[in-house]
């Protein structure tokens, strides 16, 4: 493992500053401080840390629904998300985005979406662009299971192929799609092998285990940074709140829910792993517990007093204006 106590502390950063965000907006939402509904991305943070901790400003991603954790990950403001939230003229997309929509160019987050598969098509488009402007960036595209059963995956996945694309295709597989266990409608048992239809390499990780996603995907990326072409990477992972805030969650069993949430926490096997090791004092990762809460409080406070955007403004950021 080559990552210095400098990576590991920002790892346990970006897990925390994810899980202590969405517990914040899943109690927002539940008082009704904050309108909407939210999926939530609490279970899958070493997914997004892992990936994103070898991707640079100039490296794009394509994200989802489930969107939060990749923004993060991705070195987005979380205040300004929070004001996005919020809806309010601070958001990171003035307001008008919303949780499914939160987008930050210059951080190389090409959007969350609402869509469900088409990131896949857009992280394949940019890996193109990076390819045919010699940029050395690379694109990656998260999605769930679900989506792999859509159109867009296979026909990325195959272009992709084809040309040899610098794209790295992360499916975080958490066991549903919406209400319904992933093996109900997908009939593989490992969606990495779906790969082998398109000559394309694949690599399975476990999605809570942030060393072993930050190892695989960092290989990944690596050979499509070095024009050796995409992987499709399965990291196997587990929600621990329903499809969105409020799903009551009848069609899964607590006990085994519990048992992901009480044994293979992401942040706490991280936690066992880096104080056991030496690597890193739980006092430290105390500290930086308290900096994110600090943060967070701070984000609520400044988007709850920031203004709505202003009704004239509702033409303007978008793709035709008036
Ligand atoms: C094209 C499309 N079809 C259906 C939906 C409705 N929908 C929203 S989320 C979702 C489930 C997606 O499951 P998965 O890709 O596994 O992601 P997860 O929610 O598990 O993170 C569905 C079917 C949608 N938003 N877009």
């Amino acid at each position: 493992m080559n990552l210095t106590r400098e990576d590991l502390e920002h790892a346990y950063r970006t897990m925390r500053t994810i899980r202590a965000f969405e517990e914040k907006i899943n109690d927002l939402v539940n008082t009704g401080r904050m309108g909407g509904f939210m999926h939530l991305y609490i279970g899958e943070e070493a997914v997004a840390a892992g990936v994103c901790a070898h991707l640079s400003d100039s490296d794009v991603v394509a994200s989802t629904h489930r969107g939060h954790g990749h923004c993060i990950a991705k070195g987005v403001d979380v205040t300004g998300m929070m004001a996005e939230l919020y809806g309010r003229e601070t958001g990171i997309c003035k307001g008008k985005g919303g949780s499914m929509h939160i987008a930050d160019i210059d951080r190389g987050m090409l959007g969350a979406n609402g869509i469900v598969g088409a990131g896949i098509s857009l992280a394949t488009g940019a890996a193109l662009t990076a390819k045919l402007k010699k940029t050395g960036g690379v694109a990656v595209a998260f999605f769930g299971d679900g989506a792999s059963n859509e159109g867009q995956f296979h026909e990325s996945l195959n272009l992709a192929s084809i040309w040899q694309l610098p794209v790295v295709y992360v499916v975080e597989n958490n066991g549903f799609g919406e209400f319904t266990p992933t093996e109900f409608v997908v009939p593989v048992k490992d969606i990495a092998t779906r790969s082998a239809s398109y000559a394309m390499r694949s690599e399975i990780a476990d999605g809570m285990d942030f060393i072993d996603v930050y190892e695989k995907a960092g290989e990944a990326i690596e050979l499509a940074r070095r024009g050796e072409g995409p992987t499709l990477l399965e990291c196997k992972t587990y929600r621990f709140h329903g499809h969105f805030t409020g799903d009551p969650m009848a069609y899964r069993s607590k006990e085994v829910s519990e048992d992901w949430i009480q044994n293979r926490d992401p942040l706490q096997l991280f936690e066992s792993r880096v104080t056991e090791a030496g690597l890193v004092d739980a006092g430290d990762l105390r500290s930086i517990d308290g900096d994110v809460e600090r943060m967070i409080e701070a984000a609520v406070e400044a988007a709850e007093a920031a203004p709505f955007p202003d009704p004239e403004s509702v033409l303007t950021d978008v793709y035709v204006e008036a």
